[in-house]
């Protein structure tokens, strides 16, 4: 069965990983309804063993229960972030109706929930056991993707040690450094008896390095995908240790896909690493942050002293309003003069600057390269319903990885249920083998029984 895709935040200390993790976690969007009468039976997140296991203590996941809207964080290092996507509410003009489960939809804005892991520990020398190198090793291997939460101010150290003037490009280079080094140690360790189990049973190259790699969460596929990628030439017995090296490194790269985050953009001392970085590397895939900008403007929005849009540069006070020519200020609270300026200067520093605080987009990024569809389980094609009530529209999104099949999601939403027949928009039937991309088959409505 799929699992359901999962980010881990990676860092050096004080990099900023839980701020991060908070800013994306207190979402001011609400969670759900406690609906757990509805009869329909959606398996969201029961495709998810982990999250249902550490819930509810459910011994079989096939059990009907929609999660309770409390889970938020569901162990420290855990946490539900929400991705914002455009709703296919939109496509059919039925802004009006949507009412998701979970996360929330503004005007075909929808907030899907997706799981962070903070995987907290690594220091240099990680690989060889240093800091709480092992556990962070073993956390990773869970991640589909992961975001680099880089200290862009320079004021820590490598080791997260306070100092000035560091410069952030070698944390780029180290920790990517620290996987290879990992994997590479674990490969390189058994390579004799490896290499003469590969001859004498005449596997292939993938089935070999998928039996190591497997470890790591990895499949054929994403083996297959290194070595193509690397067009090697020679057999596998006869590999240099360069060769490993080369292989290894690719193999890091398609396993976890990797968004730099450069926080601390609200510091003075960020600009210039901030540029230096972007021409360095791959600008595609760094995104400059503030954490600590975003989790206080989403806290002051939850307690009426702004109104914020999340991912956005709009913040407005009362102040603003009532110059705006509404004389009850949005209703919102006054603020005192320290939060006054904390909000001047975060419009200064950040959000006219770079138009947002970045931290949404950091997380868009890592869905993009994951590739993540979002997909619409509906009971109903035409209304779009799940349940009795036709008024309420696409309750359930799923996110799935990129090269899903209807089958692929068939199963994650419904177990181990029988499919009679998949119909997609407009009554059609669609295929089980038949790839999901956004806009085209992603909204599905799955008919149980005997085909
Ligand atoms: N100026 C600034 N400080 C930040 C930002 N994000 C985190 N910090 C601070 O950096 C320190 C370490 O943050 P934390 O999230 O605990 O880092 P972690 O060790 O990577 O989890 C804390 O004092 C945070 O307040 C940011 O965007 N800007
Ligand atoms: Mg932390």
């Amino acid at each position: 069965m799929p699992r359901d895709p999962l980010i881990g935040l990676v860092g050096k200390p004080s990099a900023g990983k839980s701020t991060t993790l908070n800013s994306l976690t207190d979402a001011t969007s609400k969670v759900g309804g406690s609906n757990l009468s509805n009869k329909y039976i959606v398996f969201f997140y029961s495709s998810s063993t982990r999250i249902s296991a550490l819930i509810f203590a459910m011994p079989h996941r096939k059990l009907s229960v929609r999660l309770s809207p409390v889970f938020t964080t569901i162990d420290p290092q855990r946490a539900i972030g929400y991705l914002q996507i455009t709703c296919a509410c939109e496509r059919f003009g039925v802004q009006d109706k949507c009412k998701p489960n979970y996360g929330s939809c503004v005007d075909g804005r929808r907030s899907v929930p997706i799981e962070l892991l903070d995987v907290a520990g690594l220091v240099p020398g990680a690989h060889q056991g240093r800091g709480l190198g092992n556990k962070f090793l073993d956390d990773l291997r869970h991640a589909d993707a992961l975001i680099h939460v880089v200290d862009a101010s320079g004021r820590t150290n490598a080791e997260g040690e306070n100092t000035r003037g560091y410069d952030p490009s070698q944390d780029i280079a180290w920790l990517r450094g620290e996987i290879v080094a990992w994997i590479k140690g674990n490969l390189w360790e058994k390579w004799g008896s490896i290499k003469r189990r590969h001859v004498a049973i005449k596997a292939t190259a993938v089935e070999t390095l998928q039996g190591q790699f497997s470890g790591y969460g990895s499949t054929a596929t994403v083996v297959a995908r290194t070595l193509d990628r690397l067009n090697l030439k020679e057999p596998l017995e006869h590999w240099t240790e360069e060769t490993v090296d080369r292989v290894v490194g690719a193999f890091t790269d398609e396993k976890f896909p990797t968004v730099i985050a450069l926080n601390k953009i609200d510091d003075s001392d960020a600009y210039t690493n901030l540029m230096k970085i972007t021409k360095m590397q791959d600008p595609n895939m760094v995104v400059a942050c503030s954490a600590k900008a975003e989790l206080f403007l989403r806290k002051m929005a939850k307690q009426g002293y702004i109104r914020y849009t999340e991912g956005t540069e709009f913040v407005d006070t009362r102040e603003d309003l009532i110059a705006d020519g509404d004389p009850d200020g949005g209703g919102l609270k006054e603020l005192d003069e320290k939060n006054k300026n904390t909000i001047e200067e975060y419009r200064d520093m950040i959000l006219f600057r770079y138009g947002s605080t970045g931290v949404v987009q950091v997380l868009s990024k890592a869905a993009e390269i994951l590739g993540l569809v979002p997909v619409f389980p509906v009971r109903n094609v035409s209304t779009f319903s799940s349940g009795s009530d036709t008024k309420v529209a696409f309750r359930d999104c799923v996110l799935v990885k990129k090269n899903s099949t209807v089958g692929d999601v068939a199963r994650k939403v419904m177990g181990d249920a029988p499919i009679a027949y998949v119909e997609g928009v407009g009554g059609v039937r669609v295929s089980e083998d038949a790839v999901v991309t956004a806009g085209k088959n992603d909204v599905l409505s799955f008919k149980i029984g005997r085909a």
